[in-house]
């Protein structure tokens, strides 16, 4: 892919924490590891002889400020070139690719060692999440041009699918292209090794962390952003969180400008095809209905369209769909 694109991304969050109390007297730091895109380097994965893997933080420490920090770090990793550093070869048996999955972990634990050694672990808040679901190559080659992308598949060569069990890869409007771990730690507030089932997007950060700072956003920006601050807080409503979904309904966006609307269980999108990369091009998969609308509980694969007997649910979340392109937003802006 050449250009930027702007995916709906959608996640199942798995939260390490959680807290009884919101407020506290000196804000957080905050750091989010977004894996696989437009970042560069890693934290000494490419300078082998530095001893000083993230001289940033430990400058910070030294400088024995109160002010909290923010680092935004766009691990290029485990995007193309799928090229891992020499002391990742034969991590994973997923050849280079599943090595580089290994350095981009071993890339945010550099960075949790450097806050531990100096003491900011404890208020920090940690996002690792990642921006689209894996394109599944597998590193066979890199070629600056055209045809980069064409790397083989981790799932023929190396029996690995990354995006399994969902259908399609990157790019795609299947779920494939959109599910990805987010990881949210924060010792000082966050109970650890709880896990929450509840569809969000990587939109929702910047509501979720304005809340978390008390910072009340203008009533025209983040216009799609859920503040889910609450349900990774665990505040009020408990861990036991998640009966209603918090979002009314999540968009998808796909490479090709498609659209795919997902509410609880029932997921629609008003063409046929994948909309990417995918066996199933718009217009030449086996799809013979205007689009498609699949039940995600009993077929999470997206392996059996209901757009001719779900009519009724079609209709909509259209209609759903509309309102949202019209309005311009999706969260009330009354918030
Ligand atoms: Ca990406």
């Amino acid at each position: 892919m050449r250009h930027l694109i702007l995916f709906i991304f959608i996640f199942t969050v798995i939260v390490l924490g959680f807290s009884t109390c919101k407020k506290h007297p000196r804000q957080p730091n905050i750091i989010i590891f977004l894996a696989d895109d437009m970042g560069y380097g890693d934290p000494q994965c490419y300078m082998p002889d530095s001893k000083i893997p993230t001289p940033n933080i430990d400058n910070i420490a030294k400088e024995k400020t109160e002010d909290p920090f923010f680092l935004y770090f766009a691990s290029t990793a485990p995007h193309t070139p799928i090229v891992p550093a020499k002391k990742f070869h034969g991590k994973s048996n997923a050849g280079p690719y599943g090595d580089l999955v290994h350095q981009t972990d071993y890339s945010l634990g550099e960075i949790i060692k450097a806050l531990e050694r100096n003491d900011f672990i404890e208020n920090t808040i940690i996002i690792f999440t990642s921006d689209n679901g894996s394109p599944a190559r597998a590193g066979d080659l890199f070629v600056h041009g055209d045809d980069y992308h064409q790397t083989g598949s981790v799932i023929k060569k190396y029996n690995h699918n990354p995006n399994s069990p969902w259908r399609g890869m990157k790019a795609d409007i299947f779920e494939g292209g959109h599910r990805v771990p987010f990881i949210i730690s924060w010792p000082k507030r966050i109970q650890k090794n709880i896990q929450i089932n509840e569809s969000i997007c990587a939109i929702d950060i910047m509501a979720s962390l304005a809340s978390i700072l008390n910072y009340k956003l203008p009533n025209n920006a983040a216009e799609d952003s859920y503040d889910i601050s609450d349900l990774i807080l665990g505040e009020e409503i408990g861990i036991d969180v998640g009966k209603e979904p918090l979002h009314e309904a999540i968009v998808h966006h796909s490479v090709d400008g498609s659209f795919a609307i997902r509410k609880g269980k029932w997921k629609m999108t008003p063409q046929p095809g994948s909309g990417g990369w995918a066996s199933a091009p718009r217009g030449k998969d086996k799809v013979n209905t205007p689009g498609q609308l699949y039940d995600l509980d009993a077929d999470p694969a997206e392996t059996t369209n209901l757009w001719n007997s779900h009519q009724e649910v079609v209709e909509e979340l259209k209609a759903i769909l509309e309102k949202y392109k019209s309005k311009g937003r999706s969260v009330s802006s009354s918030k």
